[in-house]
């Protein structure tokens, strides 16, 4: 069970965010912040008290939390970020979990990693090697998981961004999979979830305390996963999605 979770508001250079889906157009401020809102309310629902941290102008992907930092149960990890505009996104995050944590252990060069990465099963946490996420630091975050009696694997990544853009564990052996996880042996004693291709962004989905929060336009996606017994709460994140963002990312959950 979680009990806690942080999020950062997005600052007005949230446009300048990185993304490989041009496409897709550049966010809308306005109604990013009315969609963070919502998704906080959300996180609020689940049971998570949330501390709401003030926009970062300088890092204009800084709402997206949860690369930055490992939250266990037993110590903070800061990440080393692959992409180069959100390497000083790391101090910003230490300064909050400093207060918090007694146990803060750091990725170092030439390491990088970006916890969108790293997928936590119970005591164990698949972290995907990425553009973002390299073998040093796949390597080092390892041996601080083992240091506190947690284990960890590799997964290689062929088409997805960050390993969980997709896939999401559900808790109770079930693992929501799309696209090039769909037949991955390294997942194949999971129940498998599968999302449709049409659907890809909605295999980052969160768990949180029994509910799973979904973005909003996946109606296959949604139906699949409340057919399991979930509580399911939708929530439009469409304008972080311009930016390769999915609900996961939006914050850190421990
Ligand atoms: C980036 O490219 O770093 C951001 N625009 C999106 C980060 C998304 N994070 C995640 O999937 N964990």
């Amino acid at each position: 069970m979680f009990s806690k979770a942080i999020v950062r508001i997005p600052g007005k250079s949230l446009i300048n965010g990185l993304t490989d889906s041009e496409y897709l157009g550049v966010p809308d401020y306005s109604r990013a912040i009315i969609q963070h809102q919502v998704y906080i309310e959300a996180l609020k629902m689940c049971g998570l008290q949330v501390s709401v941290l003030e926009p970062c102008e300088e890092y204009p992907d800084s709402t997206f939390v949860e690369d930055v930092a490992l939250i266990t149960p037993k110590c903070a990890i800061i990440t080393r970020p692959g992409a180069q505009s959100r390497r000083g996104e790391v101090e910003q995050i230490e300064s909050v979990l400093k207060s918090e944590f007694n146990n803060i252990e750091r990725i170092k060069a030439p390491g990088t990693i970006e916890a969108g990465d790293i997928m936590m099963v119970g005591s164990h946490y698949y972290i995907g090697l990425s553009d973002r996420t390299n073998t040093q630091g796949a390597e080092q975050i390892i041996t601080i998981l083992n240091k506190y009696g947690y284990t960890g694997s590799t997964v290689d990544l062929n088409d997805v961004f960050h390993l969980k853009t997709g896939l999401s564990y559900l808790e109770n052996n079930i693992l929501v999979v799309c696209g090039e996880f769909k037949n991955n042996l390294v997942f194949s004693s999971y129940e498998h979830v599968e999302i449709p291709d049409k659907e890809s962004y909605a295999a980052n989905c969160i768990w949180v305390n029994d509910f799973v929060i979904v973005p909003l336009g996946y109606p296959l996606s949604k139906d699949k996963i409340s057919n399991l017994g979930y509580k399911v709460i939708e929530v439009d994140v469409s304008e972080f999605k311009k930016l390769d963002g999915g609900l996961s990312c939006l914050s850190l959950r421990y």
